[in-house]
């Protein structure tokens, strides 16, 4: 099977023609559309927004703005003043906790997140529920690496304030029940917050369907350039809630003894605005949806049943998550004779770029009772060929370290009902 986006879009990509990216999850490769969006506003419309009255810096407002509306109707959102640009997605969890869970959370009330969280969206919380005596309750996986609404429910109560999760684990796969967990931390009268850095870039995600009350995404996983990414919220929890930053452009009148607030999205956009990143972003946009988002997801589904089956196959491989049915493009494994950086290296001998490590989800990675795994990440610019070649490697790194292969487990090993 072809790639569903050809090289040739992604400079890099063209220019390496032996390189085999799997590594998407961490960041994607940026089309040549989105750098020439970048490179554009740099040589025509470079200006301060909002600051100056001159036309040029009218044109790079006008061009802020208008990537924010783009962006905006990527997620469905009709508000764009509800989306809130940030630096990515750790940026937008700690702007949440920041702002809404330190102005709400109390003494004794609790916040729930699950045990497949990226630390991105795990300690923000854990530093606030220690700051404000509150409890943080962790929400344990089933042993194939997915989340029972079953857990949620038992886990949920009238103290809960903030109940927090991803949309897609980095290190599983695992596609969580979105809508429906949001359904239940409305019940509670909790709100939700929804990390979405690894579905906005893999499937159509439309924030009014989704019900959460916040959505956090990255900007440079989606094609868009790094430092770029948002907060979609509800307006009026985002009206109530107090700044996250203080400075130039977010305030109404400064006096000196207090200040007033700027509207909506400004209020929480302290400071000169990555402009630049923002239309290139808006560019990203355009490139997925002449692509089809549906489509995205359905060829990288293509990718990881392919990759899932040839793994599977290998008696010393274990496979950590749910079968390829329940998951999105990434596949996190280990070889029993192989460690996770060992095979790294052999594969980037080989043109192979996977990654290898806790995936920066170190209570995750003690549950499946292992320090590290290796995990390969499709996108729309893998095709077979990137597997074949990781399989090859694969077979090659075995061959080096040459142990007696041990059989599969394919289970989360220490997966507790507590
Ligand atoms: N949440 C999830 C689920 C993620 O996968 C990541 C980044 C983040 C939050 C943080 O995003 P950032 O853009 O603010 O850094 N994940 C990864 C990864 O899996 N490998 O490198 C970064």
């Amino acid at each position: 099977m072809n790639s569903l986006a050809p090289r040739s879009d992604f400079p890099l990509l063209a220019a390496n023609p032996g390189l085999h990216y799997l590594d998407s999850a961490a960041t994607s490769q940026k089309p040549r559309s989105v750098i020439d969006a970048i490179v554009r506003f740099y040589e025509t419309t470079n200006a301060n927004p909002h600051r100056g009255a001159y036309t040029l810096s009218v044109q790079a407002t006008d061009a802020y703005h208008n990537a924010r509306v783009r962006i905006a109707r990527f997620f469905g959102v009709v508000d764009p003043a509800t989306l809130i640009f940030t630096r990515g997605t750790t940026d937008s969890i700690n702007l949440v906790a920041g702002s809404y869970g330190r102005s709400t959370v109390r003494a004794g009330d609790e916040i729930v997140i699950t045990a497949m969280e990226h630390h991105a969206n795990f300690v923000p919380w854990q530093q606030l529920a220690l700051e404000k005596k509150a409890r943080l309750r962790i929400v344990e996986l089933e042993a194939d690496g997915t989340l029972e609404l079953d857990r949620f429910r038992e886990t949920l109560s009238g103290r809960t304030r903030i109940v927090a999760f991803s949309h897609v684990s980095n290190a599983l796969g695992t596609v969580n029940a979105v809508r429906e967990i949001a359904a239940l931390a409305r019940a509670a009268g909790a709100v939700s917050v929804c990390d979405g850095a690894q579905s906005a870039p893999h499937m159509r995600v439309d924030f009014p369907a989704l019900g959460v009350d916040f959505y956090a995404f990255s900007g440079h996983k989606m094609c868009g350039p790094m430092g770029s990414g948002g907060l979609i919220g509800r307006r009026d929890l985002l009206e109530a809630m107090p700044p996250y930053q203080t400075g130039g452009d977010m305030i109404e009148f400064v006096r000196d003894s207090d200040t007033t607030w700027n509207v909506l999205p400004h209020k929480f956009e302290a400071g000169t605005p990555s402009a630049a990143d923002a239309v290139g972003l808006a560019a990203a946009c355009d490139y997925l949806d002449a692509l089809g988002m549906d489509a995205v997801a359905a060829h990288e589904k293509t990718l990881l049943r392919l990759a899932y089956e040839r793994l599977a196959a290998m008696d010393d491989v274990t496979i950590y998550g749910p079968v390829p049915e329940k998951r999105s493009g990434a596949l996190s494994f280990t070889m029993t004779d192989v460690h996770p950086h060992d095979l790294a290296t052999i594969l980037d001998g080989e043109g192979v770029c996977i990654r290898a490590g806790h995936h920066c989800a170190q209570p995750l990675m003690r549950r499946l009772g292992v320090p590290a795994t290796a995990r390969a990440s499709f996108y729309l610019y893998n095709d077979e060929a990137d597997i074949e070649a990781m399989v090859r490697g694969m077979e090659k790194a075995r061959k080096l370290f040459a142990g007696a292969p041990a059989p599969s487990v394919g289970e989360i090993a220490g997966a507790s009902a507590s």
